[in-house]
């Protein structure tokens, strides 16, 4: 350490976090809870937002606001806590499509959102005025303000992602994934900024294929990960997921459903991987992909258990990262990339 160059802390770290998905929103939360709210930017997945029942809907954005509000359903994890189904009820007895459960809460934001939308507003100025509504302090970009829809070719054809994932109960076997307009998108405003600013970047545990991977499809945004320290945390436990299809999908993608195979996902992007002490042996085998590796206890199923991985993913990046890019020369950022990929 030079003398006279500020350590890197946690109080004053600066994160950008790509989340999408409940497991990406329950450590986006433990952020929230560990960092200062104007250092944590969440920049989230947008590829499965579609139109429903005449609305825009957002899952990942919604469960990424509720969940940093305090208002997200614990049993799901998406939709509002104590919310109630009356709107849905109505609908189902007229005949109208309810496999897609929309809480009468829930519902407002859509109807509200939407109504914004339509009158001209971008979905990220749309997101602020809500982050603001709710008292979220930290920064929630969408990864975009353009339509990207994630399209899963499977055996029972090309489906839009809510047709996969909510209707078809994620039963259809998958080869692929399409993020359709990502090629086109513009990233949000702030997220290459976010990313450009940050002294982490951290890959939330959310499904590599469906949530992180759209995110890293709009043009810049892996580029500017690239550039920054990046540590990873991984959705597979002991080769199954807490919840949704990533494990499935790596098996029937041909691929070992392992947090390995996570790491190795995401290797050109990772200085470090964080996976649960479950799967402690597949530690050398992930630092011979050239990044180190932090075994801990990784299940999220309360507040406290989110803020306290949260402080651990911090502080085993901190150790990696030494102190702030901004303050290293070049070359000394050259040999610190050089030392952990
Ligand atoms: N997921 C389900 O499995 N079933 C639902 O009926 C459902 C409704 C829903 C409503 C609002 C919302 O924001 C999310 C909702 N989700 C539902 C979750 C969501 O579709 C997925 O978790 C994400 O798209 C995958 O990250």
């Amino acid at each position: 350490m030079t003398s006279g160059t500020p350590e890197l802390s946690r109080s004053s770290c600066k994160v950008a976090a790509l989340a999408g998905g409940v497991g990406g929103a329950r450590l986006a939360g433990g952020l929230a809870q560990v960092l200062q709210p104007e250092n944590l930017t969440v920049i989230v997945n947008t590829g499965d937002d579609f139109e429903h029942l005449g609305l825009k809907i957002c899952p990942d954005l919604d469960t990424v606001c509720y969940t940093l509000a305090g208002l997200a359903n614990p049993v799901t994890g998406w939709g509002r806590s104590g919310d109630t189904w009356q709107a849905l009820e109505t609908l189902s007895r007229l005949g109208g499509p309810s496999w897609f459960r929309l809480g009468d809460h829930d519902l407002g934001l859509h109807l509200e959102r939407t109504r914004r939308l339509r009158a001209g507003e971008t979905l990220s100025q749309v997101t602020r005025h809500f982050c603001q509504s709710f008292g979220i302090q930290a920064q929630v970009l969408p990864m975009s303000d353009d339509l990207v829809a994630t399209w899963v070719h499977s055996d029972a054809g090309t489906l839009a992602f809510q047709d996969y994932f909510v209707r078809r109960k994620c039963q259809p076997r998958v080869s692929g994934f399409f993020f359709e307009g990502a090629e086109n998108a513009q990233p949000a405003p702030g997220v290459l900024e976010a990313v450009a600013g940050a002294d982490l970047v951290v890959l939330c545990p959310s499904n590599p294929w469906v949530s992180l991977d759209p995110i890293l499809a709009v043009p810049g945004v892996r580029a500017a990960v690239q550039r920054r320290p990046c540590v990873g945390v991984s959705p597979i436990i002991g080769g199954k997921t807490i919840k949704g299809p990533a494990a499935k999908m790596f098996t029937e993608l041909g691929l070992e459903s392992s947090a390995l195979s996570v790491a190795s996902h995401y290797q050109d992007l990772l200085m470090g991987f964080v996976i649960d002490q479950t799967d402690q042996a597949l530690s050398g085998a992930i630092a011979a992909l050239g990044m180190a590796v932090c075994a801990t206890d990784t299940i999220m199923n309360t507040p406290q258990k989110r803020a306290w991985l949260a402080k651990e993913v911090i502080e085993f990046s901190l150790a990696l990262v030494g102190k702030p890019s901004s303050t290293q020369t070049a070359e000394e950022e050259n040999r610190s990339a050089a030392k952990h990929r």
